[in-house]
């Protein structure tokens, strides 16, 4: 295949140089995906095990996907909504049906349905549930990841996305998650409008609650009058081995956030769903994006949305998920590196025997990338693992004896 680049180094001088220096990638440059596959640009071939941070559900560039951008790009791509166009009406009636709500409004990217969300809440708070205006209060969660914008970086308590970034948005009440005492305790302060809620919190870990515990903060949300918002945009689109993780407690967010995987990673798109007794209180001049529902993007999610039932993808990453954590236990057991393996489906973390500040989990997705597979690190001591949904069983157990070969053999030269 021919990349645009001579050489991988050749890519990276050129971030270097040129790019803000926000991130720290790990040092391979991609050129081609296909399905479970990433190309670099020396032609190297390697599993994905990150799936772009869950966006690409449905394997790289899925064919009826990239068809669907396809036709959609050589027809109309965007009308902005100061007009209506023969696309949005037909996406939004799809994904109201396929997740079973009244209304969408339709952004791009996760934090924008984010934001989408604390708005039409809070303001769901001022006019039906009559709160004192700007006395709104939204709980959240300790170590929660919600996105990158200044009101959501308020709330959270990872230094790195928050120092200097003041001042900070008010408004949020911050507690421990997996902890139903203290959301009862918290509920009790008059002003509460929501609950912000990741059903498993990716980025710190992938830390799965408690059996029950979304259960329990659905019930006290109705005991008090508070929208239960859950954010899905990681967790969503049949990453956990259910089309949405709040479906093993059988858990209907009063208002429900997704993005990444609605469009399979290949176009911007995200959705914030919710019934009409909600979402009325938006109003034309109230809340709005220029590309938010523009035809291109509708037509891609339509498309990504069937996938997701036409291939089985959350059946598949139940079942794969299982085989995965099964295979992880059995290599626990022969080593003492890994400390635990946690996760729903194929949206799964090890934790390294390590501390957070050793560079083990980096220097073992090292290694993983030198063997054929690609993952990355979040936090210290923690490698997550998410492979795209339409991996088979024989390309898991391959990428589980990539993933055993390589810590075995980094404990030996260790
Ligand atoms: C980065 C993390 C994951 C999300 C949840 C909202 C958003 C995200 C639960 C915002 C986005 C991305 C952001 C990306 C890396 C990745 C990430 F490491 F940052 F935290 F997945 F865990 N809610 N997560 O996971 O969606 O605006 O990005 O479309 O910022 O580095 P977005």
């Amino acid at each position: 295949m021919i990349s645009i680049l001579s050489s991988s180094d050749e890519a990276i001088a050129l971030e270097n140089r040129y790019g803000a220096h926000n991130y720290h990638p790990l040092p391979v440059v991609l050129s081609k995906g296909e399905g479970v596959y990433l190309w670099d640009v020396e032609g190297r071939k390697y599993y994905d095990f990150l799936s772009a941070y869950s966006a690409v559900n449905q394997g790289h560039c899925h064919p009826r996907i990239v068809k669907a951008l396809k036709e959609q790009a050589d027809t109309l791509t965007l009308t902005s909504r100061a007009f209506h166009n023969d696309v949005l009406g037909v996406y939004e009636k799809y994904i109201t049906e396929y997740f079973g709500y009244d209304k969408v409004l339709p952004m791009n990217t996760g934090a924008e349905g984010v934001e989408t969300a604390i708005k039409l809440c809070r303001k769901w708070g001022y006019e039906k549930k009559g709160v004192a205006e700007n006395t709104a209060k939204i709980i959240v969660f300790e170590n929660n990841f919600h996105g990158r914008t200044t009101t959501i970086i308020s709330f959270s308590n990872d230094p790195d996305a928050k120092k200097h970034f003041g001042p900070y948005t008010p408004g949020f009440i911050k507690i421990p998650y997996n902890n139903t005492k203290a959301l009862a305790e918290a509920l009790a302060e008059k002003d509460v409008v929501g609950v912000l809620v990741e059903p498993i919190q990716g980025e710190a870990g992938v830390y799965v609650p408690d059996e029950g515990f979304l259960k329990d903060v659905y019930d006290l949300c109705r005991k008090h009058h508070v929208l239960f918002i859950g954010d899905e945009i990681q967790t969503g689109i049949a990453r956990t081995g259910k089309l949405l993780t709040c479906d093993y407690e059988d858990v209907k967010a009063d208002i429900l956030i997704l993005g990444k995987a609605i469009s399979g990673g290949v176009y911007p798109v995200s959705a914030v769903l919710a019934d009409d007794h909600i979402m009325e209180v938006m109003q034309p001049g109230q809340h709005g994006s220029t590309f938010g529902g523009n035809p291109l993007g509708s037509k891609v999610a339509i498309t990504a949305l069937q996938v997701v039932k036409d291939e089985k993808l959350a059946e598949n990453a139940f079942r794969l998920g299982n085989l995965f954590r099964e295979r992880m236990n059995q290599l626990i057991a022969k080593t003492s590196i890994i400390q635990l393996v946690r996760g729903k489906g194929l949206l799964n973390a090890i934790v390294i025997n390590d501390t957070p500040e050793s560079s083990t989990a980096w220097d073992i997705c090292m290694a993983l990338k030198d063997n054929g597979l690609l993952a990355k690190p979040t936090h210290g001591n923690i490698i997550r693992f998410a492979p795209p949904l339409v991996m088979t069983e024989e390309q898991l157990h391959e990428c589980c004896d990539i993933i055993e070969k390589t810590i075995i053999t980094f404990e030996e030269l260790a």
